[in-house]
């Protein structure tokens, strides 16, 4: 018998590679995509035959975090034997404008799945959540499953009220649930706002003149930066490693937006000088004298969280995990594929 995985949020950068990775092991993979005015299944398209709405081993169901009913459909109509909530408004700027809804999905969506699963008498269901290195907020690296949440957003607070909730049901109605705390993860997949991806865009359309300038903000932040291939065969080890637990997952090397910026610059061709300070700062191309980076403060974070780098040591030793792609070979995969 096929074992069976749901997915939340499987049209998104992490659920495609999942799915890919499940299929792959063999799984009946159902996911779930919420209803968008144009297409929203790009990522997955490549493994889902979008004229029957599914395919053998492959299937979509609409749903929403924030329609319990919807949920509660869907998981009684899959009947999975494990779950992955990695649905989310993922956006920790935009958090700062939309924070009832960012609360409603992140931290409540999650609490809407547990409760479904508390309640569940067909089989005993495995849970794995999306949990976040942002969490850490103003904590100082590095972190470990052992340093205290500071938040500094509300995207943050939601992750951290959907962290303590994985851990309270497994604890008082011994649910088998489990947090990956993920450190910053990217990819060719990646949403276009986010700074790897934004950089990445942004200078090959500069290279090929379809663009005059890239527009940051912060360039001092650190992030601990992987690969989300490598990330997502993380979340199937902590969900079928026997006992549930909670695991950092990073790289635990740390890199700033700047230092990003200089090295994807120069696999692209440029050689950027910096001239200036603050929001006054602004990236010369050395070839051709033109300013090409410069700074906006409404890229910025009302409050930041200045530097992430995770310590995976008990990933390494109890789920014998850890990353294979460099930051170098990241940012050579992403120009790959954005050629
Ligand atoms: P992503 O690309 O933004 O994907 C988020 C997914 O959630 C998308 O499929 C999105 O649907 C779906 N979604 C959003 N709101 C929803 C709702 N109300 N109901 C149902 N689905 C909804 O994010 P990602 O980078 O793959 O990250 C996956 C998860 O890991 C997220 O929970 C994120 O917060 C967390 N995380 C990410 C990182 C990282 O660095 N990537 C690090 C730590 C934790 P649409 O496609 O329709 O937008
Ligand atoms: O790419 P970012 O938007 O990612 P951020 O805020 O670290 O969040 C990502 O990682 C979290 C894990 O730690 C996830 F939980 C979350 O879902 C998401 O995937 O920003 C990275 C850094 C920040 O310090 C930001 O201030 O880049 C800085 N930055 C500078 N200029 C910018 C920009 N960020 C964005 N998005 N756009 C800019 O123009």
């Amino acid at each position: 018998m096929k074992k069976v995985a749901l997915i939340f949020g499987v049209t998104g950068q992490d659920g495609s590679y999942l799915a890919e990775l499940l299929l792959k092991k063999g799984y009946n993979v159902h996911g779930v995509k919420r209803r968008t005015s144009i297409p929203n299944t790009n990522r997955v398209d490549h493994i889902f035959d979008s004229i029957n709405f599914s395919s053998k081993y492959f299937h979509l169901h609409h749903g929403d975090l924030s329609d319990s009913g919807s949920l509660y459909r869907i998981i009684n109509k899959v009947n999975p034997d494990e779950i992955y909530n990695l649905a989310a408004q993922s956006h920790v700027k935009i958090s700062f404008q939309i924070p009832e809804y960012t609360s409603d999905v992140n931290a409540l969506g999650t609490l809407r799945i547990l409760e479904i699963i508390r309640h569940y008498k067909r089989k005993k269901i495995k849970f794995y959540q999306a949990s976040s290195s942002e969490m850490y907020g103003k904590s100082k690296p590095p972190q470990n499953e052992k340093t205290i949440f500071q938040p500094r957003s509300i995207y943050a607070v939601s992750k951290v009220f959907a962290y303590h909730s994985v851990v309270h049901y497994r604890e008082a109605y011994n649910v088998h649930a489990c947090n990956g705390i993920l450190f910053n993860h990217e990819s060719p997949r990646r949403g276009v706002n986010f700074v790897t991806k934004k950089i990445i865009q942004g200078l090959l359309r500069i290279k090929n003149k379809k663009q005059k300038i890239l527009v940051l903000g912060n360039l001092y932040s650190k992030r601990d930066w992987g690969h989300a291939r490598d990330y997502v065969d993380s979340m199937w080890k902590i969900l079928n490693n026997k006992k549930p637990d909670d695991y950092v997952i990073a790289t635990n090397k740390s890199y700033s937006v700047k230092d990003f910026t200089d090295i994807a610059s120069k696999k692209i061709g440029f050689k950027i000088k910096w001239k200036g300070k603050g929001l006054k700062e602004v990236g010369v191309d050395s070839t051709t004298n033109k300013t090409i980076i410069r700074i906006d403060k409404k890229y910025f974070r009302e409050t930041e969280v200045d530097n992430l780098i995770g310590d995976f040591k008990k990933a390494k030793k109890i789920l014998n995990w850890k990353p294979k792609f460099s930051l170098n070979n990241l940012i050579d995969d992403m120009i790959k594929n954005e050629i």
